[in-house]
């Protein structure tokens, strides 16, 4: 008998049809659509206050890779995995590179940690003593040398540098040390990697950051040459923050590099993904959806759920991308172009309403069945009893967190 998500595919599928659209050019696309979950969001964390631990969390860097592909397996677009040195730092990043293999994952982007030793209370490559900008950079260094190791060729960058008092140190000054240092970095990078910089406003340094925005970042990367693009965090902007027109701005710069996907009401980053206000990750894709077929992006993951069970919100926040995705693919582009060029202002807007209201989750469901996952990806996990085997598993040893 067919199921209901199967009617309702054929309900929508039929729908679709008639109104002109290529069901099967979308679910293409939708099948390979990609995004990378990070390696610390399966540890434990927590805000500034408290770290509530949970049972079965990963131990070590190998099991925060399988937990990650329990997220693959469920999802079907989730292969890679991003890795955080020092908090995965293994003796053997080829047996690391092994392990993920056998999941039928890869390790994705390798993002550096310059903002947890002693020596980085002033920041790292901003600092004002030449003796911690050299440490910074040689950990930077360290982190392509673990790229070339576990396959990866991404460097992806964020720093907690800046100041909480004015006259605390130059603007200037720090940026020059940040040029300084990344130059060094950018000229080891091996042929065909690429160095992602992410900016953020404020925390922990509040009274400037020295990255703070989409134009810092951009000017940067465009010093330090065309394999620099700059990377969006949507936790790192202030409440109101057009995001999306931000999206359109580094693609027509040619300097989009990736996302960090998570939601801004957290100030920071920790929060599922459209969990609030899934239009604006709709727009974000609509921007994208072109883009995209002719240039790399990397869509990326940077959540570390701290109430929530880990693996559940993960796919949950991948679910939620899909469904983004798949109604900006729905957008009749050519309508929208024609009512622009009309100066038809509702028709084209509501262009885009009509593809956002139009429910998606049975094509979603029907594309993920396609590619061996799951038709309703948390329940299936949660029957599966991972979660319950790990927490056994798991029980000897400290879980792994932010230390
Ligand atoms: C801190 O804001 C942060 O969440 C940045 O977004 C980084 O990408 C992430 O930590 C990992 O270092
Ligand atoms: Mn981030």
């Amino acid at each position: 008998m067919e199921s209901a998500t199967e009617r309702a595919y054929a309900h929508l599928t039929e729908f679709l049809a008639a109104r002109g659209v290529d069901v099967e050019a979308i679910e293409e696309r939708l099948r390979s659509q990609r995004v990378e979950t990070p390696s610390w969001g399966y540890g434990n964390s927590g805000t500034r206050f408290k770290v509530f631990p949970q049972l079965g969390v990963p131990r070590d860097a190998f099991e925060k890779i399988s937990d990650a592909a329990e997220v693959h397996q469920f999802t079907g677009i989730c292969p890679s995995v991003a890795i955080h040195i020092p908090w995965d730092r293994v003796d053997d990043y080829g047996e690391l590179k092994t392990h993920a293999e056998s999941l039928g994952m890869e390790i994705g982007a390798v993002n550096p940690n310059l903002f947890q030793e002693e020596e980085y209370r002033l920041g790292s490559v901003c600092n004002p003593d030449p003796a911690v900008r050299r440490k910074a950079t040689d950990h930077l260094l360290e982190c392509i040398e673990v790229a070339g190791e576990v396959g990866s060729d991404v460097l992806s960058l964020w720093f907690a540098d800046g100041t909480n008092y004015a006259g605390q140190d130059s603007f200037v000054e720090r940026r020059h040390r940040m040029h300084e240092c990344l130059s060094e970095v950018y000229a080891a990078m091996t042929e065909g990697m690429r160095m992602l910089l992410e900016y953020k406003p404020f925390e922990p340094a509040f009274y400037h950051t020295d990255l703070p925005d989409w134009g810092a970042a951009l000017t940067m990367c465009q010093k330090l040459g065309e394999r620099a693009e700059v990377l969006i965090d949507l936790g790192h902007h202030l409440q109101g923050t057009n995001i999306e027109h931000i999206v359109g701005m580094l693609l027509e710069e040619g300097r989009l590099g990736g996302f960090h996907f998570n939601n801004r009401k957290y100030a920071d980053d920790d929060l599922i993904v459209a969990s609030i206000n899934p239009f604006e990750l709709f727009l974000i894709y609509v921007e994208l959806v072109e883009a995209e077929e002719s240039t790399r992006i990397d869509y990326m993951i940077d959540q570390a759920h701290n109430i929530e069970p880990k693996i559940e919100a993960m796919i949950l926040s991948v679910m939620n991308l899909q469904e983004a995705y798949a109604k900006a693919l729905l957008v009749d582009r050519t309508k929208l172009a024609e009512a622009r060029r009309a100066g038809d202002v509702l028709l084209a807007h509501r262009l885009l309403l009509d593809a956002y209201n139009t429910d998606v989750r049975p094509l979603c469901a029907q594309v993920r069945e396609g590619l061996g996952a799951a038709v309703d990806p948390i329940a299936t996990f949660r029957e599966s009893g991972y979660a319950q085997r790990v927490a056994g598993e798991r029980r000897e040893g400290l879980g792994a967190g932010w230390g």
